[in-house]
């Protein structure tokens, strides 16, 4: 196996835009893949990064991981892929060995959390190399480059008639908000459920509420641009708080009969995960964190709440172990049980990548797909 030369968005510094450079991709090692990246979705997360408010930000590195391909090549002791295969890259791995993966309570599998979150493959070292110098790998999937090199506990096979056009962005937005409905919330028939955040995470949790068969799904979003791809994928109604005269915690609370069964926050502001928890109802309501906040900001409500009988949870990934679910969530998708055609609002080219992340400030993007 020799170096590929290939094309790569490259994030050389904090607040700077990405630059295309050719880069080396070095071959798979023990344990390791080389994808063809054929597509990638766009998430706040890399635009995050980019800010260099991450405290794991490393420059330079290749960052996305919504990303769609196909193995190239694989490393000594790679049993579970060859080339040719369809695979989607996971930024949560799934060894099904470590003590995470064993207990059968979580999808937040650490066995190579260490080097991924220092930017680096699970040897300590970097498959990229930039004008010379070792690049940063990100999320353990770097997908914003036309080859990456990731673990093969990253990567999930998935059914070769999906388009990775489409189903790269199960790698990340789609899985989380569904996941967190039907994984970690385990929403039941008839339940009422919010939603805050309409924006992917958001729609793909109505989504999940939907299936589960959720009686009342309530929207909140301050643009109200939201309101009717929300509605379109099953919320039964929408609420702008700017709208509302008082706290948004005491009009949900007196429009459900007490609260909601389930809420969730997919905006990542403190504020409103407070008003979330406090929307739910009282002995057993519970709220799922799936925003993630910026960094130093603290959660707060008064304990009682607690008490009472509210839940407070998170959500990582949806709760979704890939390497096992991604496969069977691609097989949803083409038998038409699985939306992801609809949260794609843009599409660019590698040469166009920056742009994607201007529609995502302004809001009028859900998900941005590149070509490679
Ligand atoms: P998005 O920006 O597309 O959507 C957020 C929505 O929230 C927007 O529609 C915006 O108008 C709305 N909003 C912002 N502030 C608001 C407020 N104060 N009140 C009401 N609405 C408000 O983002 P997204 O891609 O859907 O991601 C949502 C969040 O999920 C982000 O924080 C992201 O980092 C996080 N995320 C978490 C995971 C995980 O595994 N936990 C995975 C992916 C994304
Ligand atoms: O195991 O400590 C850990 C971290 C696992 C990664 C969880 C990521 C959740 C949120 C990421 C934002 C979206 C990409
Ligand atoms: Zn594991």
């Amino acid at each position: 196996m020799s170096i590929i030369n290939c094309l790569a968005a490259v994030c050389w510094g904090p607040r700077q835009p990405l630059a295309i450079e050719e880069i080396e991709v070095h071959p798979p090692r023990r344990g390791e893949v080389r994808i063809q990246v054929l597509y990638t979705g766009v998430c706040h997360t890399d635009a995050f990064y980019m800010s260099g408010e991450d405290p794991e930000s490393q420059f330079p590195a290749i960052l996305g991981h919504e990303g769609g391909g196909i193995v190239e090549s694989v490393g000594e002791d790679v049993t579970s892929l060859q080339p040719g295969d369809h695979v989607i890259p996971l930024y949560i791995p799934e060894c099904r060995n470590c003590k995470f993966c064993k207990s059968g309570k979580t999808n937040l599998c650490s066995i190579i959390r260490d080097t991924q979150g220092r930017g680096l493959m699970p040897d300590g070292t970097s498959r990229f190399y930039c004008k010379g110098q070792p690049v940063f790998h990100f999320m353990g999937t770097s997908t914003f480059s036309q080859y990456t090199v990731v673990a093969e506990i990253s990567v999930a096979k998935v059914n070769q008639a999906a388009d990775l056009g489409k189903v790269c962005l199960l790698g990340c937005g789609i899985t989380t908000g569904y996941g967190a409905a039907m994984n970690t919330l385990k929403i039941e028939p008839g339940a009422n459920v919010a939603i805050w955040g309409l924006g992917g995470v958001g729609l793909a949790a109505i989504m999940g509420a939907k299936e589960a068969g959720a009686a009342r799904i309530i929207g909140i979003d301050m643009n109200p641009r939201k309101f009717s791809r929300a509605i379109e994928f099953g919320a039964t109604e929408c609420i702008n708080p700017k709208d509302i005269e008082r706290p948004i915690q005491q009009h949900l609370t007196s429009i459900t009969d007490g609260g909601l069964d389930y809420t969730i926050e997919c905006i990542g502001n403190v504020n409103t995960m407070r008003a979330a928890l406090e929307s739910c109802h009282k002995g057993w309501g519970k709220s799922c964190i799936i925003g993630v906040a910026g960094i130093g900001q603290e959660i707060s409500t008064r304990p009682f709440q607690l008490v009472t009988g509210r839940v407070w949870c998170g959500s990582a990934f949806g709760g979704v172990k890939g390497r096992t679910m991604i496969p069977q969530y691609v097989d949803k998708y083409l038998s038409g049980q699985l939306k992801v055609d609809e949260f794609i609002t843009h599409h660019f080219n590698l040469n166009e990548i920056n742009q994607s992340f201007h529609v995502m400030e302004e809001g009028s993007c859900i998900r941005a797909v590149i070509t490679m």
